[in-house]
């Protein structure tokens, strides 16, 4: 999968990964840094290519180093999310790699594939890292993706959905094959996030 040279936003002192898109000026055009972590083959990039383009890639290659992607989303509100999106290498090669994309992120979305007991061990292990080491406002998200895969399940919805309460984060099933819950995941994302109160006279 590609990946662009770019490199993130200077972030607003309020919330950091978050920017009005139009230098400050338009509060309901936000711009927002997210990254997506979680152990190789867990399907990060899939989940990404669904939501950007709209395919799915049954032979999609393991990510090097990470890659860049943008989506923008219209909420109901009229406000519109331009989620800047690094989709980092779950290859435990990698894991030296991720601070550099999680650091200064709004929105961490942690995966783990529903098959994989040892893919949701890795997801909490990035939970706590980002606790220790992410921004302390931001937001996360813990996706379960493989949902088609029901009959192969390992991981029981209960289990993932106590971690994430505990944690105090947004917990979804997603299927990157047949699109489940893929839009929803990013519309959850977009209505948590933190939003600077209006001046009051
Ligand atoms: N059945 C099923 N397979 C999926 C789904 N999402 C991804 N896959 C498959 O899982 C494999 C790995 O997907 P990737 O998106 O490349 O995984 P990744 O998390 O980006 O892996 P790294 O880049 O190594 O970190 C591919 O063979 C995909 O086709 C899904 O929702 N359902
Ligand atoms: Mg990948």
């Amino acid at each position: 999968m590609g990946c662009a040279a770019s490199l993130p936003d200077r972030s607003s002192k309020a919330f950091p990964g978050i920017n009005s898109a139009n230098d400050g000026t338009d509060s309901k055009n936000l711009k927002v840094k997210l990254v997506l972590l979680g152990d190789s083959g867990v399907g990060k990039s899939c989940i990404v290519l669904r939501f950007v383009r709209g395919q799915f890639d049954p032979t999609s290659k393991v990510t090097v180093g990470a890659s860049f992607l943008s989506q923008t989303i219209a909420l109901q509100d009229s406000t519109t999310v331009k989620f800047e999106i690094w989709d980092t290498a779950g290859q435990e090669r990698y894991a030296a790699l991720a601070p550099l994309y999680y650091r200064g992120a709004a929105v961490a979305v942690v995966v783990y594939d529903i098959t994989s007991p040892e893919s949701f061990n890795k997801a909490q292990y990035w939970v706590k890292e980002l606790q220790k080491h992410g921004s302390p406002d931001i937001v996360m998200a813990l996706v379960g993706n493989k949902a088609d895969l029901q009959e192969k399940r390992q991981v029981p919805i209960q289990n993932a959905l106590e971690y994430a309460e505990k944690n105090g984060m947004f917990f979804i099933e997603t299927s990157a094959k047949t699109a489940d819950n893929i839009n929803q995941l990013f519309q959850e994302i977009a209505k948590r996030l933190p939003r600077e109160q209006p001046a009051t006279s």
